[in-house]
């Protein structure tokens, strides 16, 4: 199959699941479910889902098995990009196109909206598991989700971003912070593609390399399209980084040299699946496709 029906194909497998498992409840609460439905249905790119089947594909064929764990992780970014935007955060009011959930509904509904998010992707999973064949690798699988999104991943990237900007000094530091903040939960989503489908410890850190190398080029292209992007197709104003004093590689190291690095991190992440031969030519494809996104 073509890359790009391939790709169509996940999403749309990605998309049915979240609509299955996400499913609006009219009762009293309905608002919550509204506010999340919001921002899940704001037309995302399901990276992050798309990352683990393409994982999981490299050793097995019955991806379906793993929707659950794909829609999980979507709902935990899903729910960063919520917090993300809140006033205390980095109060922005646009994410995706749109208002942003606070400013849609209101910093309470949003903080709630994303705690939703976040409990429910852990239930859609633990429900998943009850039924998956290998327990060990489903509590493995989670295990490493769970990791990857808290204080040694995201939430540990954040708040290096929130209480250390100004000790950033070096590429180094820089890379420290992205690989927690951005990259952590893309490494785990390959990695859980990879436990799911029964990969060796071997295997699974050739993804985890893949996807640690691929987590950084994707925030190089987020640094890059905040200075040169277009904000109607990126769905947010650009310069905030500038206007923020954030360190990022292009405030660093330049336009031409981040491109540069970007590309050498591309170059590096599809070199770490060669060990895979051809079955992961769609991971390889879409990293590469991802070089030059415009949102
Ligand atoms: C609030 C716990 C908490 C964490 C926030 C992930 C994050 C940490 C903040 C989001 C802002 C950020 C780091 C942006 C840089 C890269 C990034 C994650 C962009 C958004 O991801 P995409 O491009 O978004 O996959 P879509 O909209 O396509 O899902």
């Amino acid at each position: 199959m073509e890359f790009k029906q391939w790709l169509n194909h996940k999403i749309e497998l990605v998309e049915d699941g979240l609509r299955q498992n996400f499913q609006r409840k009219d009762n009293m609460q309905s608002v919550i479910y509204d506010a999340c439905q919001y921002s899940l249905f704001a037309g995302g790119k399901r990276l992050r889902p798309v990352i683990m089947l393409a994982s999981y594909e490299i050793f097995k064929d019955d991806c379906e098995r793993i929707i659950p764990y794909a829609c999980a992780m979507e709902m935990i970014h899903t729910y960063s990009l919520i917090h993300d935007d809140l006033p205390a955060m980095d109060n922005d009011d646009y994410r995706r196109g749109r208002l942003s959930n606070h400013k849609k509904f209101d910093e309470a509904t949003a903080i709630l909206a994303g705690d939703a998010l976040l409990n429910k992707a852990f239930e859609v999973m633990l429900t998943a598991s009850v039924s998956f064949d290998d327990k060990q690798l489903a509590i493995q699988a989670m295990q490493t989700i769970a990791n990857s999104s808290g204080t040694e991943g995201m939430i540990g990237g954040q708040i290096v971003d929130m209480y250390c900007n100004d000790s950033i000094k070096t590429i180094d530091d820089l890379k420290y912070l992205q690989d927690h903040k951005t990259g952590a939960i893309i490494k785990s989503s390959a990695m859980a593609g990879g436990i799911l489908a029964g990969a060796s410890e071997k295997e699974i850190e050739a993804l985890k390399e893949f996807a640690g190398k691929l987590g950084l080029a994707f925030q190089i292209q987020d640094d890059i399209l905040d200075v040169e992007g277009d904000e109607n197709v990126l769905g947010k104003p650009i310069g905030s980084d500038e206007e923020n004093n954030k360190k990022t590689y292009v405030t660093m190291l330049g336009l031409e040299t981040a491109k540069k690095t970007q590309e050498k991190l591309t170059y590096e992440a599809v070199k770490s699946l060669e060990c895979f031969g051809d079955r992961a030519s769609n991971l390889t494809n879409l990293a590469i496709k991802l070089l030059d996104r415009n949102h």
